[in-house]
């Protein structure tokens, strides 16, 4: 009876451990994933926030009024919703609340040199962010849209890509010379 007992015990214990064993390699597991795809998405955005600013930097500050249609964003709304855009959403990502106000600039050297500077701010504090934190829940623009913050980055990313080639087409228009923006 003991014995059955000592080998039920023995039973139960081993589960426990083999499963406690595999839930710490499979979290592992998953934050080592979460930490790559975190490394990767901070590369990018990087990358993307060069190419960005390459084109932002061959926009005439005499043509900030301009724009294509008198529907759409002048050079100078474009250049700034750019910037302002990308640290409102790196401060929603951190904070979970977009911000009401922002900075805005009237010259090109001006706008890329703040642009620059928060960017390098706002990768760092997300660089700080656990891979838990990444994945954590929040509802930056109302409760009816709840996601994890991760997503929030990678909308910052596409949504300046979005921009990025709707600035390219202005400068086009203007007759600007533009950079190549890959190489
Ligand atoms: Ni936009």
């Amino acid at each position: 009876m003991a014995g059955r007992r000592g080998s039920f015990f023995a039973r139960v214990e081993t589960t426990i451990i083999c499963s406690t064993f595999f839930t710490t390699l499979f979290k592992s597991g998953k934050d080592s994933f979460m930490s790559t795809q975190i490394e990767s998405t901070i590369a990018n955005w990087n990358r993307i926030h060069k190419q960005t600013t390459r084109v932002m930097a061959i926009a005439p500050n005499d043509q900030y009024g301009w724009r294509p249609h008198e529907t759409a964003m002048t050079l100078g709304e474009l250049m700034n919703h750019l910037f302002q855009s990308e640290m409102g959403l790196a401060d929603a990502v951190v904070t979970g609340v977009y911000p009401k106000e922002f900075p805005s600039y009237s010259q090109t050297a001006e706008l890329i040199e703040a642009f620059d500077k928060s960017h390098a701010e706002g990768v760092a504090k997300v660089t700080a962010l656990s891979p838990e934190a990444l994945q954590e829940e929040i509802t930056p623009f109302g409760p009816q849209w709840q996601v994890p913050r991760m997503v929030v980055l990678n909308l910052a990313l596409e949504h300046e890509i979005h921009h990025r080639g709707q600035l390219y087409t202005y400068l086009r228009i203007l007759g600007c010379e533009l950079p190549s923006l890959f190489g």
